[in-house]
């Protein structure tokens, strides 16, 4: 993959850094009610280029916990936003990057977070209810970032997502969900991170993943539809986990991504020529990571953080 060396590491740093200045753009905009999980892709992505000190952390961090709501232990898509597990994962991943996880009511997150668990085992996304896999493995991952995995009923939260798989070997949003490779990475990472990956048959699910290549290079997230560059991480995370990402040509994958980059305004879009945004610029650079790309930093397959961020969690010595 060496020669290509051509990821536009410094365009894409100044796109992220910029894009959070324009408030009046239509990407902020459209991003108004995911801002949690926006900060969460622009600041892995700039971890991952070695450029995380090109933000203010205690500006980031107070903005992080200005989403948060004190009554339900949760946190807001944004400021005055409804709480919600997806963010609240989003809130605990961001402050892991800047390792400051000090500034959380640790308790009163997972008691949020463990309070939306149901009788099956299965998750919702928040107060409303609507259950989906995705919920069940950004609360499984929630918690085990905050060390507090014990509160909740493990073996039927791995049950239910068990009996969501299906006979092709992946896995839907509910029991006969269609499978679905952002679906799968959910249920395999929950899996991953609960130790109970001998649920899985890997070389049957392993085959359908190398299926996602397409004949450009790029990966789909089921059969008959376009690539696209964010299945770059849920397909190879996913692959990772399963110890069968060699099974994907790497180097046509590498020159798909690189070819939807925008090397003079910086950022990535989903496949060549289309307009670039933030999620894209995330899941392209981390699927380069997951390829061992020179100069970005290895990423944990499961809880979707670089390596050593993990590492530094699960490392040290305060539980
Ligand atoms: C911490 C990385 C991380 C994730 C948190 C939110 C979440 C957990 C996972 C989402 C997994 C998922 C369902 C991803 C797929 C997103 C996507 C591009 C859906 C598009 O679906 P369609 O049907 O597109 O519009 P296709 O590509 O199937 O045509």
């Amino acid at each position: 993959m060496g020669e290509q060396g051509e990821l536009a590491a410094d365009q894409h740093v100044r796109y992220i850094v910029t894009a959070e200045k324009k408030k009046d753009s239509f990407e902020s905009l459209v991003m108004e009610h995911l801002r949690a999980s926006g900060a969460y892709w622009g600041l892995t992505t700039l971890d991952l280029l070695h450029k995380l000190h090109a933000v203010d952390s205690a500006e980031v961090v107070d903005w992080i916990m200005s989403c948060y709501h004190p009554e339900s232990g949760g946190f807001g898509g944004n400021v005055g936003h409804d709480p919600h597990v997806l963010y609240t994962l989003s809130a605990v991943q961001v402050l892991c990057l800047f390792d400051r996880l000090d500034v959380l009511d640790v308790e009163k997150v997972a008691d949020y977070v463990t309070g939306l668990q149901n009788e099956d085992g299965s998750f919702s996304g928040d107060m409303w209810g609507e259950v989906d896999t995705r919920f069940s493995y950004i609360s499984i991952c929630t918690l085990s970032l905050l060390h507090r995995l014990h509160k909740i009923n493990v073996d039927k939260a791995v049950e239910y997502i068990v009996s969501c798989k299906n006979l092709d070997g992946g896995f839907g949003a509910m029991p006969g969900g269609e499978s679905h490779a952002g679906q799968i990475f959910c249920c395999v990472g929950a899996l991953a991170i609960t130790g109970s990956l001998h649920h899985i048959d890997r070389d049957l699910l392993g085959w359908w993943l190398c299926e996602r290549q397409c004949r450009d290079g790029g990966l789909n997230g089921r059969p008959e539809k376009l690539a696209d560059v964010c299945y770059s991480w849920w397909v190879l995370s996913s692959l990772i986990m399963i110890d069968r990402v060699h099974w994907i040509d790497k180097e046509k994958l590498a020159k798909f991504i690189l070819n939807c980059q925008d090397k003079e305004n910086g950022g990535i879009s989903d496949r060549p020529d289309n307009a670039v945004d933030i999620y894209h610029t995330y899941f392209g650079v981390a699927g380069l990571s997951l390829m061992e790309y020179p100069g970005v930093k290895p990423m944990d397959p499961a809880y979707a953080l670089p390596l050593d961020v993990v590492n530094r969690i699960f490392l040290s010595k305060q539980q």
